[in-house]
């Protein structure tokens, strides 16, 4: 039986994914015909993009998932239209990317990367700069992305510490849970790099009060989602120079607005929801590994429980 795959994204993730997914279907041997229009009563899987044009899905009557192309869903799991199951996108690449991405961030500010170099000889001050292993890290988050980022800060020598909703035993990390563990986390976070997900239970994970149990002079690092910090908190923890520094890749409202007092901010990065993207070859594969698993009658990888919004 030919499955008939919607892909559902902007035109120019079409051109960008259509060459690996075929491959990645004919090398798992499955027949389908995959196309940007399908009638929806006839379409057995969708692969999705939160942006695309498709936001009702009740006429899709017969499919079996939505697969999601990206790793964030918060703008989906509200969605009333949808009843069948969603999963969303882990892919090697784009954890590769992120890990890569965060590494350097951490090692800009834990190395003090900004103020060695110099473009004066008169700031010629030598100093011994800090090993990673005297240098306290968080990762808030501990799922595909920050299991992988605290492993690698691991292997560099990092003292890390993870935060997740549910309990973990991970070798080499601190491995924190719940509102419970909270006071810990922030207590330890000299660098806190943000990777939960945007939920109701995550929105303001950092705020006036949470800022303040941070250690002086720490170093934010997110690139999670916008919502996961009270910005007027941040500015003013920024202002007093409790925290020292925040790079924040993802904001409440993207593109970020010229007039957003994080541009002129002197102790802001922004850079432009640019920490990971995936990678159609890794992705294309992953995606077609839950299609073989869908007709398998296998489980789904990766499911969004929607009660918790991830
Ligand atoms: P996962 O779903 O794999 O991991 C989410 C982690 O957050 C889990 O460890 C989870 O805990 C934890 N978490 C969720 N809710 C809470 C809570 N209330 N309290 C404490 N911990 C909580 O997601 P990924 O690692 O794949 O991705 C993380 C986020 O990164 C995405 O949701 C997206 O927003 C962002 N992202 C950003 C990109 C960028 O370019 N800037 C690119 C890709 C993703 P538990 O393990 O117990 O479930
Ligand atoms: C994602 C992202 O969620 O790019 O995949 O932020």
């Amino acid at each position: 039986m030919t499955l008939n795959i919607l892909f559902a994204a902007r035109p120019e993730r079409w051109k960008t994914y259509e060459a690996p997914l075929r491959a990645a279907l004919a090398d798992a041997g499955i027949d389908a015909h995959l196309a940007t229009e399908i009638a929806p009563d006839q379409v057995d899987y969708i692969v999705y993009a939160p942006n695309s044009p498709l936001q009702d899905f009740t006429p899709y009557t017969r499919a079996k998932a939505v697969l999601n192309l990206w790793a964030g869903v918060e703008t989906i799991t509200g969605n009333e239209t949808l009843h069948i199951p969603l999963a969303r996108m882990v892919d090697p690449g784009l954890t590769k990317g992120m890990v890569e991405w965060v590494t350097g961030h951490v090692m800009r500010h834990h190395l003090g990367m900004d103020s060695d170099i110099k473009r004066d000889d008169a700031q010629w001050v030598y100093r011994t700069p800090p090993l990673a292993q005297e240098r306290s890290v968080v990762i808030f988050g501990l799922g595909a992305l920050g299991m992988a980022v605290a492993e690698t800060l691991v292997m560099l020598g990092f003292k890390v510490t993870g935060w997740s909703r549910s309990p973990k035993e991970v070798e080499g990390i601190t491995a924190l849970h719940g509102p419970g563990g909270l006071d810990k986390a922030l207590a330890a976070a000299e660098i806190a790099v943000l990777l939960l997900p945007d939920t109701p239970a995550t929105e303001n994970t950092l705020n006036a009060q949470t800022l303040t149990q941070m250690p002086k002079g720490a170093f934010i690092i997110n690139p999670g989602r916008g919502p996961l910090i009270d910005d007027d908190a941040l500015l003013a923890a920024l202002d007093s120079g409790h925290i020292a520094h925040a790079t924040l890749d993802v904001f409440r409202v993207e593109p970020l607005p010229q007039d957003h007092p994080y541009w002129a901010h002197p102790s802001v990065t922004v850079t432009p929801h640019i920490a990971a993207e995936t990678r159609a070859s890794t992705a294309s594969q992953a995606l077609v590994e839950n299609i073989r698993r869908g007709e398998a009658g296998e489980p789904f990888l990766n499911l969004v429980d929607r009660s918790l919004g991830y």
